[in-house]
């Protein structure tokens, strides 16, 4: 008798688990952020930003910034106030590596859970395994000033 008794909040406790494992499911995407970082001079950077612009820019833009879809890899990323530079469309479930600089003053990127400090003249690569749709939610975590709040980058997968 007392077992059966018991069975009843046991139940519910393997239930509660079953509801969070599938909204653990239904949240399973994360990106891995990657601890590698490496010095850089800024015209270095610039370069690299002007040649991924030359060569994948979709012509596209929003507001002032570009339009880019980069082939899955190394992605450059300017970071300053108050933006993430270019506009980014990738493909879902390829692996890119985001090279952020930051160029002005301290900022951060946070990417779901996780953030990464940005120092200006240290790139920090963040690896991103993209989900299948929608889009990567990236977003400066680090107060930079007035517009810092509205520091948000425009990451959209696209087929
Ligand atoms: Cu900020």
């Amino acid at each position: 008798m007392t077992e059966r008794r018991g069975f009843a909040p046991i139940a519910l406790v393997l239930a509660s688990l079953l509801l969070l494992l599938t909204w653990l499911g239904g949240h399973g995407w994360e990106p891995t952020l990657a601890v590698e970082s490496y010095a850089v001079d800024s015209a270095a950077f610039t370069a690299r930003f002007e040649a991924q612009l030359a060569a994948h820019a979709t012509g596209e833009t929003i507001g002032t910034m570009s339009v880019v879809r980069p082939p899955p890899g190394d992605v450059v990323v300017r970071v300053r106030r108050w933006e993430f530079s270019p506009a980014l469309e990738l493909r879902p479930g390829q692996t890119y590596r985001l090279h952020l600089l930051a160029e002005d003053v301290v900022h951060s990127a946070a990417i779901g859970d996780a953030e990464e400090l940005l120092v200006p003249g240290v790139v920090k690569v963040v690896t991103l395994v993209t989900p299948p749709s929608g889009r990567v939610r990236i977003q400066c975590g680090e107060y930079c000033g007035l517009g810092h709040t509205k520091m948000i980058g425009s990451i959209e997968i696209v087929r």
